[in-house]
């Protein structure tokens, strides 16, 4: 008789209603935890969800989001990684709650979730990452350097296979969150709204006056302005760059554009090197909280 009910059970395979209460259950711990940093923990999931996936080397077909080798002490302590076990123990008790899902697909739903309710557009999402053991760690140093130029830009994006478009797409989620001097060295946020998904990076980069800030920290810039904004060099990079620039104003004139480019570029970014068994017409779109 047990047999029996295993079997009239059968397996649990989720669906696309199952994925949407895991978006509910991490949109719902986004609004409740608004102590932390600027009000939310929604920048730092973004970057777990990015720095996961950023490992890409589409040479090798090594790294992405994959497999979730952050977990292991090699990868999550690679100098980049530093600060990223806020976002990991903010999502350990929805990982509790829903066992079936795979730390990989959990930080990269958490992702599409953190930028959804910090009002961005609609990151289309396919489950099918798979948790892999320490030994699919990526060597250090594949994700960017932020005091270098365009040219590491270029060699760092490239190797996933990004164009120079969708280079300074994705950039623009530096709308988004803030340095920490305990993390990256770096300090400061990039906008006036760091919880809220805008085009106002570029325009920023554009409007405002750039000048190297004054300290003892690593080189950055501070607006010269109100000096409470930054940028690093290799923001700067995407305007003192002609190929770079003119995307920078596209997406500086036209939020719309911007968002959908963004979206595109992301989903992308978050696909790298995961061997889905959904097809690309078979994404879903989750409800956000607001909608
Ligand atoms: Zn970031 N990023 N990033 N980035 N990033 C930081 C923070 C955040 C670079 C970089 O060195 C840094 C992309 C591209 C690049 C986010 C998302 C995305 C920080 C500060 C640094 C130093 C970390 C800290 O101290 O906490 C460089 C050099 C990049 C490319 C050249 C891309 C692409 C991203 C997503 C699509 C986000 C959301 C943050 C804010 C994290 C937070 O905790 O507030």
């Amino acid at each position: 008789w047990f047999g029996q009910a295993a079997k009239a059970k059968g397996p649990f395979t989720p669906k696309y209603e199952d994925y949407q209460k895991v978006y509910d259950a991490v949109a719902k711990e986004l609004a409740e935890k608004d102590e932390y940093d600027d009000g939310s923990y929604g920048p730092v999931l973004l970057r777990l969800a990015w720095h996961a996936s950023g490992t890409y080397d589409k040479e090798t077909n090594t790294g992405g989001s994959n497999g979730a080798t952050m977990r292991f002490a090699p990868e999550g302590d690679h100098g980049a990684n530093a600060g990223l076990k806020a976002a990991r123990d903010f999502l350990e008790p929805i990982k509790q709650q829903f066992p079936w899902i795979s730390y990989s697909d959990l930080w990269i739903l958490s992702g599409v979730c953190a930028i959804q309710e910090m009002q961005g557009p609609k990151i289309p999402y396919r489950p099918g990452r798979a948790d892999r053991d320490l030994s699919f760690c990526t060597p250090d140093g594949r994700l960017p350097d932020a005091s270098k130029d365009q040219s590491h830009i270029r060699a760092i994006f490239g190797r996933m296979g990004f164009n120079d478009q969708e280079m300074v797409a994705l950039s623009g989620a530096h709308a988004l969150g803030r340095c920490h001097t305990d993390r990256s060295g770096y300090d400061g946020p990039w906008t006036f709204s760091p919880t809220t998904m805008t085009n106002d990076y570029y325009k920023l980069l554009l409007e405002e006056k750039w000048a190297w800030k004054k300290w003892n920290g690593p080189k950055q810039f501070e607006d010269v302005k109100t000096k409470s904004l930054m940028m690093l060099p290799t923001d700067l990079a995407l305007i003192k760059d002609k190929s770079f620039r003119t995307h920078v104003e596209r997406y500086a004139n036209d939020n719309e554009v911007f968002f959908k480019e963004f979206s595109d570029a992301v989903l992308r970014l978050f696909e790298l090197g995961v061997p889905f068994a959904q097809a690309e017409d078979q994404r879903w779109t989750f409800k956000s909280s607001f909608d």
